[in-house]
């Protein structure tokens, strides 16, 4: 027997969408027709220098972590550079990143989170981010807009939803970004936070990591559709992009900002790559097929970027000279840092003072240089 809907969709108005909100066409067209801003040659080697600063950062910390000098695991986005750096380049000063997760060291660089800082937060020193309370990925710096995670996948999505509401209603323009692997898209939160996106049209830029494989489970013991598939179904449109490919994210984030300022809601951006390393330093990914390992090898986002910078008559010999330089000054400096007074061990467990505004402070944010050249896109 056929049932009605006894709340049927309405042509100018979609079901459940807040009153006064235009939602004949739910899901809409990704924002396409946004030309993608042109990078200046500066934003390049920039962007460049973002993926190597992230790569050599991490084959530090797994060096540190096998001295035995990091308590805990260490957690590295070998091979995933380009989605953080061109996910974050593409993000306003006022926007939010909710969270940068354990591939996305290059979010928190993007924003200009003080290295030795980073660092000595890895090696559980006394530090401005997380006062030595832990070694690991979990941390932010709220002052450039850069929220800390919590481990449970993927709650940070929930958060992000949350705060792009409350963006939203305060009439503030500015978007929430958020982070998941393809592991996080089956849990129950994940379908709660796309359907409540979608059906109210929050100012969320979602970005999904699909390297192929959660810890050791491949995507295809995962999933029958693809997460972008799946967005369409949850009123919003749902985009693949080459996640080795730095300028394509770029662009394709950058399209899905657009999109939200422009009231027109989330977008779900597909980055697909592959997990080159084990989940954490403690795991040999023994399970994964070299043969694989190797194919996306050759599609490494920082040799495939440094040959067309290259091209393009940047000293990319030069780049790597200087994020060596400050990588070695850094983990200097934080190897010579003190670990923390166990005596302050209780210090901020109840807050005391204000928090800091989110993203109002004084992020030195590096995007794209020239105003001029996006076309006055209004970040
Ligand atoms: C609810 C929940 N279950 C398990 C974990 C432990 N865990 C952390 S990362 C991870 C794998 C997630 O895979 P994916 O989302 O694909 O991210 P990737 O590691 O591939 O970047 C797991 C199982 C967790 N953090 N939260
Ligand atoms: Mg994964």
């Amino acid at each position: 027997m056929l049932v009605e809907d006894p709340h049927p969709p309405t042509p100018d108005r979609a079901p459940g969408a807040p009153p006064g909100r235009p939602s004949d066409d739910v899901a809409g067209p990704p924002a396409e027709d946004v030309s993608p801003p042109v990078l200046t040659l500066a934003d390049r080697e920039a962007l460049l220098e973002l993926m190597v600063g992230m790569r050599t950062f991490e084959e530090r910390g797994v060096a540190l972590y096998k001295q035995g000098r990091t308590p805990g695991s260490f957690y590295d986005g070998h091979g995933q550079e380009a989605i953080p750096v061109g996910a974050t380049f593409a993000m306003g000063p006022d926007d939010v990143l909710c969270s940068p997760l354990i591939r996305d060291m290059g979010a928190h660089l993007v924003r200009g989170t003080d290295l030795t800082e980073i660092i000595r937060h890895h090696l559980g020193r006394d530090n401005a981010l997380s006062r030595g309370r832990e070694g690991n990925v979990h941390f932010g710096d709220p002052r450039r807009g850069v929220v800390p995670m919590v481990s449970m996948l993927p709650d940070m999505f929930v958060v992000a939803v949350g705060m792009a509401m409350a963006f939203r209603l305060r009439g503030e323009r500015r978007v929430a970004l958020t982070f998941f692997g393809d592991g996080a898209t089956s849990p129950g939160a994940w379908h709660e936070a796309m359907n409540f996106a979608g059906l109210r049209r929050e100012p969320v830029v979602i970005v999904c990591e699909n390297n192929g494989l959660a810890y050791s489970t491949p995507s295809s013991a995962q999933f029958v559709v693809s997460p972008a598939d799946r967005a369409p179904a949850y009123g919003m449109p749902g985009v693949v992009v080459d996640g080795n490919d730095v300028e394509a994210v770029f662009a394709a984030v950058h399209a899905a900002r657009e999109r939200a300022l422009a009231g027109d809601g989330p977008t779900l951006v597909e980055a697909r790559t592959m997990r080159m390393h084990g989940h954490g330093s403690h795991d040999d990914a023994r399970y994964v097929d070299p043969a694989l390992l190797e194919v996306w090898r050759q599609r490494d986002p920082i040799a495939t970027y440094e040959a067309t910078l290259r091209e393009a008559g940047i000293d990319v010999d030069a780049v790597r000279t200087r994020v060596l330089e400050r990588l070695d000054l850094a983990v200097e400096a934080a190897l010579a840092s003190p670990l923390p007074d166990p005596a302050r061990a209780t210090d901020g467990l109840f807050a005391t003072e204000e928090p800091v505004p989110l993203g109002r402070g004084d992020a030195p944010w590096s995007g794209f240089a020239a105003e001029a050249s996006i076309g006055g896109s209004g970040r």
